[in-house]
């Protein structure tokens, strides 16, 4: 029969739900390489060669080898789940650009604060930003070969960190790594959302 129940199971189509995050931290901590090993569609990306006019500004150590920066943003998608996908925001890592953090954080239901324990200072201003906005945050170390490795609760002191902000370690060139980091942040995200909904106990 072409109306029966079993017919209309099969045509459902869930359509996913997408929710934006946003890939923060410091220059040259890994974030255009995170969003870019993780999607699943070539990554937009916005790279702009470093410059010789640039290193004044442009504090390379640690990175010497980065010869690019993004200057507005990475884009790329993931899918979780069938119905649950992500649509990746990568910010600029450096100062001058900091007036594009707004527009990108826009809607975003959480976002990864990717740290280097060498330059750990570097994302004291996405920590911060977060914080002050109230949108949900995991840092996620990204290990570079030749830093040395401190225990996460190191990195969470030094941080300052609220007791429910996780603290992972990631590789951003690993997908598995990155994805396990993007997990963390949409469960952490959910669960504050779910707490916030919660009536107040008097
Ligand atoms: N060893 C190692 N190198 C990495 C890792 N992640 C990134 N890199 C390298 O570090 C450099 C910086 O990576 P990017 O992904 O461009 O960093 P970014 O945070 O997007 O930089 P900006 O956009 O300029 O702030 C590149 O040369 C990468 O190849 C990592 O996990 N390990
Ligand atoms: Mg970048």
């Amino acid at each position: 029969m072409a109306f029966g129940r079993s017919s209309r199971r099969k045509q459902r189509h869930v359509e996913p739900v997408t929710l934006k995050i946003l890939v923060a931290g410091g220059f040259g901590v890994g974030k255009t390489t995170a969003v870019g090993s993780v999607s699943e569609i070539r990554p937009l990306r916005t790279e702009e060669r470093l410059s010789e006019a640039g290193r004044p500004v442009d504090d390379l150590e640690g990175v010497e080898s980065k010869t690019t920066t993004t200057v507005a943003m990475d884009f790329g998608r993931i899918t979780l789940r069938e119905d649950l996908v992500l649509y990746l925001f990568g910010t600029p890592g450096q100062d001058r650009f900091w007036f594009l953090w707004d527009e990108l954080a826009q809607g975003s239901l959480g976002a990864v604060v990717l740290a280097d324990t060498r330059r750990l200072e570097d994302c004291f201003a996405a920590v911060d930003y977060f914080e002050r906005r109230r949108i949900p945050f995991t840092v996620a170390v990204n290990t570079f070969e030749g830093a040395e490795r401190f225990p996460t609760e190191t990195v969470r002191a030094a941080l300052d960190l609220d007791p429910e902000v996780q603290v992972l370690v990631c590789d951003a060139r690993d997908r598995s790594s990155v994805r396990d980091v993007l997990v963390a942040v949409v469960e952490h995200a959910l669960e504050r959302a779910a707490r916030s909904r919660e009536p107040v106990a008097t």
